[in-house]
């Protein structure tokens, strides 16, 4: 991400907004018109000629702009990086304070050099040197700081303040505390409704702290989004997809419509499920499911539930955790599983120094902020994973994830600042969670982590219920926390109803209710996600979410697989790997619709490959409901 380019604060996002590409994504109209009262042929051929001489200077001086914005934008964010790097992985009043510093004379320079950028307008300005401009006025992150000097100083200041709160928080009785780690083994592994209660409201109060800042914070942005000539910071957010922000909003609903019913299969299943476990007092029938019993703090994946909703138990089922812990997996050895697979399409090893800098293992003498990420901190091949990393299935997957990051960072390091990014940042997110698609029952038996491989139809359902479990129960809340934000930034939601707007988007969404009753202004439960103090964007993982599959598809016909979709696995196939290298390559350099074309062969994004995958799931769950008052 820009930002430096993990999922640090204002940092990270900065690299990330930098990628995206925003709602004027043509290059600007050039002025229209001709010179006023031309008064011969002559007399106009001479005025014209002038017009084009000026043009041509005009073009020439965006591109020097450019050129030179590249430069002292690479000094700036590489430092804003370093810093941000330090603090992540070392929260003391020095480091944030050292990383509010360097994030605000990057949010100086950026707001400066914006301004500065909507001056060029004429149409002979090159491709390239129009879509580096366009990509600047479009970079939401870090998010743009008002001119005034102190309104700029505490905005800087209040994003590294809320980023380690988060960091630091836990859930203390007396002196005994737990931090998010142990609270999310908990809200995994226990099957006790009051200790679910506990550890999600034990965690959930961290956030009660942050909602002054946050508020505070969404004042300032979105001034600095308004003197940059957008409505709201949350328009900007939308303007960075080579569409209007308007159009993106339909297009979000768009794909949300796509894979809606299917959720509303899996919800209506799970929903049956839990009301057998924990009673149909506590889970009703054809009502909401309370948000602390999904196996997750935020309920956002599923897939630790899944002893209490396998469909056929006995039958085969997958354990890679157990399978992991068998095979005495350690945290690096879990990486070099992930870059085995890269290597294996033809991708290179990471360098050396990634072993040497990366934060694999939580701490034990300092706080940090565990919550993953992925990063080049000097925008020259300096990869780095920061993360606490678990032996577990979801660990795995995230390990994948990160690598996906750093091959994409990896692949268009040499490109201009403005272009190091993603197509758009659902792409960023989606490449490595296409490749732990791969992650095939026949792959982990090549790789010796299995021994045999879930065969008959009870088995592949099982299977797909552990997929869909961590796929599909994440749709809705991937959609739902951007539209949260926005209605957040544009002033749609007030401060006073910060929780309710909340709640009222995880019943509409998600159909899950809080487990208590969670009053404004006490509670700001959107603020225990991380996302939310970090100032990250979150539509990027909605659209991952679909993205991976269409990825996973054309990936699996470049390596010639013929079966159904989830049976392929792309491990090996250097035809594969070539296809995604001329994606990763091309960075934020050309519109995203071509750079999904260059590996899908379709310029739109489309959930039709996601249904695809899950079709045999979706028949069994059409089965189970049957007779069931599905939706709430
Ligand atoms: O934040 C992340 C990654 C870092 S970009 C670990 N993810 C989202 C989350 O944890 O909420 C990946 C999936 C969704
Ligand atoms: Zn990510």
């Amino acid at each position: 991400m820009l930002r430096p380019r993990a999922a640090a604060l204002l940092v990270l996002p900065l690299l990330s907004a930098l990628a995206c590409q925003g709602a004027e994504q043509q290059p600007p109209p050039a002025p229209k018109g001709k010179p006023a009262r031309a008064m011969d042929k002559k007399g106009e051929a001479k005025v014209e000629g002038k017009e084009v001489e000026k043009k041509a200077s005009q073009a020439a001086d965006a591109k020097a702009f450019v050129d030179r914005v590249d430069s002292e934008l690479r000094a700036l964010a590489v430092a804003a990086s370093k810093a941000e790097w330090d603090k992540n992985t070392n929260i003391t009043d020095a480091t944030e304070k050292a990383a509010a510093d360097a994030n605000e004379k990057l949010m100086e320079f950026m707001a400066k050099t914006i301004k500065e950028a909507t001056t060029f307008t004429g149409s002979d300005i090159d491709p390239e040197t129009a879509r580096k401009l366009h990509l600047l006025k479009v970079t939401g992150s870090p998010p743009p700081a008002p001119g005034d000097a102190d309104k700029r100083k505490r905005l800087a200041e209040i994003g590294a303040k809320m980023e380690g709160i988060y960091g630091k928080g836990k859930a203390c009785e007396g002196t005994k505390c737990k931090d998010l780690g142990a609270l999310e083994d908990i809200m995994a592994s226990s099957r006790k409704y009051d200790e679910l209660l506990k550890a999600w409201t034990g965690w959930h109060k961290i956030a009660v702290e942050l909602r002054p800042l946050y508020q505070e914070f969404v004042g300032l942005a979105n001034e600095g989004a308004a003197e940059i000539g957008y409505k709201d910071l949350g328009e900007l957010w939308r303007a960075g997809y080579d569409m209007s922000p308007a159009d993106f909003e339909q297009e979000t609903e768009r794909l949300w419509t796509q894979v809606q019913p299917l959720y509303n299969k899996l919800h209506c299943y799970v929903r049956g499920k839990l009301g057998d476990k924990y009673g149909k007092d506590k889970v009703p029938e054809a009502g909401l499911i309370p948000a602390h019993l999904l196996g997750n703090m935020w309920a956002q994946e599923w897939a630790n539930i899944y002893p209490l909703v396998e469909p056929f138990p006995g039958a085969a089922s997958l354990d890679v955790t157990a399978a992991l812990k068998k095979a005495k997996y350690d945290e690096v050895k879990l990486v070099k599983l992930g870059e085995s697979f890269f290597t294996s399409l033809g991708l290179e090893p990471l360098p050396a120094t990634f072993w040497e800098r990366s934060m694999l293992q939580k701490p034990k003498d300092r706080e940090v902020v565990c919550h993953a990420s992925a990063w080049d901190v000097d925008l020259n091949d300096d990869l780095r994973i920061k993360m606490c990393i678990k032996i577990n299935q979801e660990d795995m997957v995230t390990v994948h994830h990160e690598l996906g990051h750093n091959y994409y960072y990896h692949y268009y390091y040499k490109l201009p600042v403005l272009f190091q990014n993603g197509a758009h940042d659902g792409f960023h997110e989606a490449i490595g969670d296409a490749i732990a698609l791969s992650i095939t029952p026949a792959y982990l038996k090549e790789i010796g982590l299995i021994k045999d491989v879930p065969a008959d139809e009870k088995g592949l359902v099982n299977l797909q219920m552990q997929d869909a479990l961590e796929k599909i129960s994440f749709l809705p809340f991937g959609k739902l926390i951007d539209q949260w934000r926005w209605d957040v930034f544009s002033g749609k939601t007030a401060p006073e109803k910060y929780n309710e707007a909340w709640w009222a988007l995880r019943a509409k969404y998600q159909g899950i209710a809080p487990p208590e009753d969670r009053p404004d202004p006490e509670f700001f439960d959107a603020g225990a996600k991380y996302h939310i103090p970090a100032n990250v964007p979150y539509t990027r993982y909605f659209l991952a979410r679909i993205l991976q599959f269409q990825f996973h598809k054309a990936l699996c016909e470049a390596a010639g697989h013929t079966g159904p979709l989830h049976e392929c696995s792309i491990y090996g196939k250097t035809a594969a790997g070539d296809k995604l290298k001329a994606m990763l390559a091309l960075g934020a350099s050309k519109p995203w619709p071509e750079a999904l074309a260059a590996i899908t062969g379709t310029r739109q994004m489309d959930a039709g490959p996601l249904i695809e995958y899950f079709a045999p799931l979706e028949k069994w769950l059409d089965e189970q409901n049957q007779g069931k008052q599905c939706g709430w």
